[in-house]
């Protein structure tokens, strides 16, 4: 079945004869230099490869009986690399590998070689993409390593298997079988995230349950740990920051409490019994409702470090979030993470991570970067992003996250030095960090497909390789899925390709152009809803696009809420002026007339209803262009994306209707006649 579970680690019988052969010679003659479970590993990833590229086995030999394939460490393999080879194979770090070609006494081998023996098996993956992108050449030599320390996955997942903004179906996590139980999905799961380098994954919802903690539970996530270590994967947990409370018959969990540190302190050995190389804790702490230290009158960092404390002897680490969006706070949402976390700067110790949303207000489907970044310089920053699609269209829309990521990757933020950008703070590089990290929040369930739409396969893909190097682009990665997903059709793969790249700008289009955010339905966050209102200010829809008869959005200048206030100098002072901020984020900083110029040339009621009707068009054409792909993939996955983009057809339309009809009681003027007249 081309159900799409394979992910993209479907390997297809090479098409190209002679690499084929040099292929197949070199399947025959595998030699591992040494003996560890990532070996076991890469061994049965080899089985599998080989029985999809040649059907059939791949044969294990001696070095002295024609090995053509070496496998091993950089130590094991001192012998056969000079000095300089071994010096810059060495440089690559701890997760770095080499690959290529290395005579040895009139025969030539082909060599994958890491540092460690993750480092080699990340080669051996890469190998293999080679060989089914069509790219392998023995002749030229790849290394490669990691930007980022910690590439991580956070799923929101409870015990009970529902997921927190899941769309793809239930938890994979079967809590209720483990530990007896071992999923084989477990396994598969393991090679597709090592596949991309993903070396970290938290199980559980950051809305946690303390449960988790207990030693019933536990024993289940050593299960996981134990499978995933030889895949280089690090297990964390979230815990609840009311658990001492609610399980260690505390009356309180105040973080500068003896008996709370005690509590934790236990919690933590007993975990690392089980699991030595546990990764630590990821945290939501007073936000929504979550519990935190401000209920005891401390701040994050007495919090954080609380928990960094009892981690610190095990080497683990916290990884705090600045998602803090609280109930009370009259201020606009925008401004509170930097009000929390900028007077903390320099306050947390070394093992705490603060992780922050790529925007400062949720997942919107564009967000101008976090202010976080570039405005504290020595606390550790990480990265989260959002791979499954809550705000955008969540399993029934075709959209490409890539661009989105990495226009805010790319983004400078002129802090610390004038030329940084949110990519040099997230891999160290502009601060001088080296425990860094990149998080996706995961959009991976029990569909057969584990992604519920196919094309999600292809943000948990990107995501993974932002992870491991910031600065690659949107389209190379796409290229290298669609291949891996669909093979190397040439029409085939330039069609895909164009759709995915103009997927996202599609998407904010018919959704929230201009800088509009937070106009969707109440709190399942699915479809239109820019009349919606609430029980407080921020939960209405009129708060965020403050549309009046006037004009719309939302005044962040210094005349309003002032949030554009805590970017750097050169962005606060550029994106003041309604003139010269990014049309693309107008209405996020400022409240606009109706009929104020646009570079196009348009009226803004003009320009906004053109941008809702492009994106309808654009959806049509999207649907237009995988029809004409019938024939050229498999019936399978043909109908499977056709049936949902015609759903993003109507879904597009709906968006563009719901809006515009509602914004035009407010602007009370007709629609241009240059566009689809919404009805
Ligand atoms: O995006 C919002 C979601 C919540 C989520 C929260 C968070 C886990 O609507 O479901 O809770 O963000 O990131 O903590």
């Amino acid at each position: 079945a081309k159900d799409g579970y394979k992910l993209w680690l479907d390997y297809q019988p090479i098409d190209n004869a002679s690499l084929n052969t040099e292929i197949e010679e070199l399947f025959k003659g595998v030699y591992f230099f040494g003996k560890n479970p990532t070996y076991e590993v890469i061994k049965k990833e080899l089985g599998l490869a080989s029985k999809g590229f040649f059907n059939h086995n791949p044969e294990f030999k001696n070095l002295n009986q024609n090995a053509h394939l070496w496998i091993g460490t950089r130590t094991e393999l001192t012998q056969y690399l000079g000095l300089e080879q071994q010096a810059k194979i060495k440089a690559l770090g701890d997760e770095g590998y080499w690959r290529g070609t290395i005579n040895q006494g009139g025969e030539s081998h082909y060599a994958i070689v890491g540092n460690s023996p993750i480092g080699t098996l990340y080669g051996v993956f890469d190998f293999f993409r080679s060989i089914q992108t069509g790219t392998f050449d023995s002749s030229s030599e790849k290394s490669d390593s990691p930007k980022i320390k910690l590439r991580m996955l956070n799923h929101w997942d409870n015990l009970d298997r529902t997921v927190e903004r899941g769309y793809a179906g239930f938890s994979i996590w079967d809590w209720h079988k483990l530990p007896g139980y071992v999923d084989p999905r477990y396994i598969d799961y393991a090679r597709a995230n090592a596949s991309l380098g993903i070396n970290a994954v938290s199980l559980t919802n950051v809305n946690a349950n303390a449960w988790v903690l207990r030693e019933d539970f536990i024993e289940k996530v050593k299960v996981l740990a134990d499978l995933f270590r030889p895949y280089g994967i690090q297990v964390f947990l979230t815990a609840r920051f009311s658990a001492p409370i609610e399980m260690g018959n505390l009356e309180t969990a105040d973080p500068l409490d003896a008996e709370v540190k005690n509590f934790w302190k236990e919690r933590v050995d007993m975990i690392y019994k089980e699991i030595p190389d546990f990764g630590g804790f990821v945290v939501k702490a007073n936000s929504e409702g979550q519990p935190g230290p401000h209920e005891y009158g401390r701040n994050h960092a007495e919090g954080a470090n609380m928990l960094a404390e009892a981690l610190a002897p095990h080497s683990g680490i916290v990884i705090w979030r600045a998602f803090v969006y609280s109930h009370e706070i009259d201020e606009d949402r925008h401004k509170q993470a930097n009000l929390e976390f900028e007077p903390l700067d320099g306050k947390f110790m070394d093992n705490v991570i603060i992780q922050v949303k790529n925007g400062a207000i949720d997942f919107q489907p564009r967000e101008p970067f976090h202010p976080l970044f570039g405005a504290v310089d020595e606390t550790n920053l990480g990265m989260e992003f959002q791979i499954t699609q809550e705000y955008l269209g969540q399993a029934t829309q075709l959209v490409y996250l890539s661009p989105m990521w990495e226009e805010v990757l790319q983004s400078k933020t002129f802090r610390p030095s004038p030329n940084s950008t949110v990519a040099g703070i997230i891999d160290g590089s502009a601060t001088n960090k080296k425990l860094t990290l990149m998080a996706g929040v995961s959009n991976i369930g029990t569909d057969r497909n584990w992604t519920g739409h196919l094309f999600g396969q292809a943000n948990w893909y990107a995501f993974g390789k932002l992870a491991w190097d910031p600065y690659q682009n949107s389209s190379d990665i796409a290229n290298e899925w669609i291949s891996l997903t669909f093979g190397k059709d040439p029409e085939t793969k330039s069609k895909i390709l164009s759709i995915m790249l103009q997927s996202h700008e599609a998407a904010v289009n018919y959704m929230t152009p201009l800088g509009l955010h937070h106009i969707m339905g109440r709190s399942h966050h699915y479809g239109p809803g820019p009349w919606v209102e609430g029980g407080r200010a921020d939960w209405t829809s009129l708060y965020y696009h403050r549309a009046n008869t006037e004009g719309i959005g939302f005044d962040r200048t210094a005349t309003g809420s002032n949030a554009l206030g805590q970017y750097a100098s050169e962005i606060a002072s550029e994106w003041s002026d309604p003139n010269l901020i990014p049309e693309k984020f107008l209405l996020w900083f400022h409240h606009v007339p109706w009929d104020f110029q646009l570079k196009s040339g348009k009226t803004l009621w003009e320009g906004i209803a053109f941008h809702y009707d492009q994106g309808v068009k654009s959806a049509r054409s999207f649907h237009q262009t995988w029809q004409t792909l019938e024939g050229l993939i498999d019936q399978e996955r043909f109908n499977h994306v056709n049936q949902l983009l015609k759903i993003q057809v109507k879904e597009a339309e709906w968006w563009r209707n719901a809006c515009l009809l509602f914004f035009q009681t407010f602007s009370n003027r007709p629609f241009p006649d240059d566009i689809e007249q919404p009805t």
